[in-house]
């Protein structure tokens, strides 16, 4: 029997084929067919854990991809795209891309929730001020997004990489990170205000997901990973899945992990707070 979806709450995915602001490899713009062909494929079905039948009643929609344009600005085209979906009352799953797509999807989804709490998953704290030059590099999203006070609390979890410039900017924004090494399993998140999770495949350990472009040793398993999502307490409205990069992948074992985690994540969006 699956779960009855008794708030008609419906999400959709959406693929953000944009990797101009990575800095180091380029290939994550490959990603969203990639996970969309792991997540419809014949080796699985779409029941979440949590018992959804993401088949049903419109529950899982794909709106798409947002299309890359010549001289177009990329920003406004995805903030544009996410509106259109929060004003169908669809919760976006987007597939990124890189993690510069976040500052745009959450500019849409913090107009409609303003209390905005941000769940992010990531080796890295992507929050300098400015990376090679570039303020909108994928290293820099979260603080253009605290900047812009567009969340009220930023969770990050994963997190391996900082440096004496980044722990600054974390004082600076008043950032909640959980260091990886100083991760337990018990670790348990409540949020009292509406939940974006923005996830950064490299979070997770090489070992499980080899598809990233900065590899980084020492992270949460994919399991540890889908705990934090299943145990964690709030109302799950918006999602990203960024930073798989297809070109570095081995046999799609990267896709199939940000497949598993889009069903997950939108298991949770259904089963609301
Ligand atoms: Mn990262």
């Amino acid at each position: 029997m699956a779960q009855i979806n008794s708030n008609h709450r419906r999400t959709a995915i959406i693929g953000l084929p944009f990797d101009e602001n990575s800095s180091y490899l380029r290939g994550a713009a490959e990603a969203p067919p990639l996970i969309r062909e792991a997540l419809y494929s014949d080796a699985g079905h779409m029941w979440t854990e949590n018992e959804f039948d993401l088949r049903a009643e419109s529950a899982l929609t794909d709106a798409g991809d947002v299309e890359d344009r010549p001289g177009a600005d990329v920003n406004s085209r995805i903030e544009l795209a996410i509106s259109n979906l929060l004003e169908r009352n669809l919760l976006p799953i987007a597939l990124g891309g890189d993690q510069a797509v976040t500052v745009p999807i959450v500019r849409a989804v913090a107009k409609k929730y303003p209390r905005l709490n941000i769940l992010h998953f990531d080796a890295h704290s992507d929050i300098y001020d400015e990376f090679q030059g570039n303020r909108y590099s994928h290293a820099c999203p979260f603080a253009r997004i605290m900047e812009e006070n567009l969340a009220q609390r930023l969770v990050q979890v994963g997190i391996r990489t900082l440096n004496g410039h980044q722990r600054e900017q974390i004082k600076r924004f008043g950032v909640e990170v959980v260091e990886m090494k100083d991760w337990r399993d018990d670790l348990f998140f409540e949020f009292d205000a509406p939940v974006y999770i923005s996830f950064d495949m490299d979070g997770l350990d090489p070992a499980f997901a080899p598809g990233v472009s900065h590899r980084e040793p020492g992270g949460l398993s994919t399991r540890q990973a889908l705990d934090v999502i299943q145990k964690l307490k709030g109302q799950v409205i918006g999602a990203d899945i960024v930073e798989f990069n297809p070109r570095v992948d081995v046999l799609n074992m990267t896709a199939a992990v940000c497949a598993k985690l889009c069903k997950e994540i939108a298991g949770k969006m259904l089963a609301g707070a």
